[in-house]
């Protein structure tokens, strides 16, 4: 038994994106994080910040959509969304995961909400330097980990999805426009976009 907890057009909007690449049945339970004061405070058995998403797999909490997303790809092996454990293709997939998350969201939150701060002072590096690198490796392979779609796409996709309609800071560059195409012509993407809308 697979449930998710979410919340509309949010952050755990991509995780939604990933269960429909998985192709597995999932209960979701809606959040209201707009709430005054935010979840219930009941939802802290849940996650710890009372944010979404988060997941109950058989009984198992996870939370954090980079651990989210590597938890589910390896419960489910039959989608194809994680190169195995002794796949060298495994590092890249990690640190593509990874750096959606420590990376690409906090540089992405900080140019969006123009947040000043030292480049050296955060864990993050600066916006310019995450772009450079999302061109970089989207201008030589085809996703986030390289040739093969991997679950780390759901971030990737989700966080340049966002950045482009959403918060409106993502230059115009062929990769990314290329990249979204891509991502745009999947069914599971369609599938994901329709519930979003509702
Ligand atoms: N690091 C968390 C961030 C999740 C997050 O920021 N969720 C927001 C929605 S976009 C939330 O639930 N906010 C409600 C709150 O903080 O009270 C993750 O990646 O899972």
């Amino acid at each position: 038994m697979l449930t998710f907890y979410h919340a509309p057009r949010s952050r755990s909007s991509s995780i939604l994106y990933l269960l429909e690449e998985l192709g597995v049945a999932y209960d979701v339970l809606n959040v209201d994080i707009h709430a005054d004061g935010g979840a219930p405070d009941s939802y802290r058995a849940i996650h710890p910040h009372k944010q979404v998403p988060a997941i109950v797999h058989d009984g198992v909490v996870v939370t954090e959509r980079a651990a989210i997303c590597a938890y589910l790809a390896d419960a489910f092996p039959q989608a194809g969304l994680a190169p195995a454990l002794d796949d060298p293709a495994r590092g890249p997939y990690l640190s593509a995961l990874a750096y959606a998350d420590a990376v690409m969201d906090p540089c992405m939150s900080a140019q969006a909400q123009a947040w000043a701060y030292a480049p050296q002072a955060g864990p993050c590096g600066v916006h310019r330097d995450m772009l450079a690198y999302l061109e970089r490796c989207l201008s030589v392979q085809a996703y986030a980990a390289g040739g093969r779609y991997s679950a780390a796409d759901a971030l990737w996709a989700h966080a340049l999805h966002r950045a482009l309609h959403v918060l409106g800071t993502l230059p115009e560059r062929a990769a990314f426009t290329a990249y979204l195409a891509r991502i745009a012509k999947r069914p599971a993407f369609r599938r994901y976009r329709r519930i979003e809308r509702g």
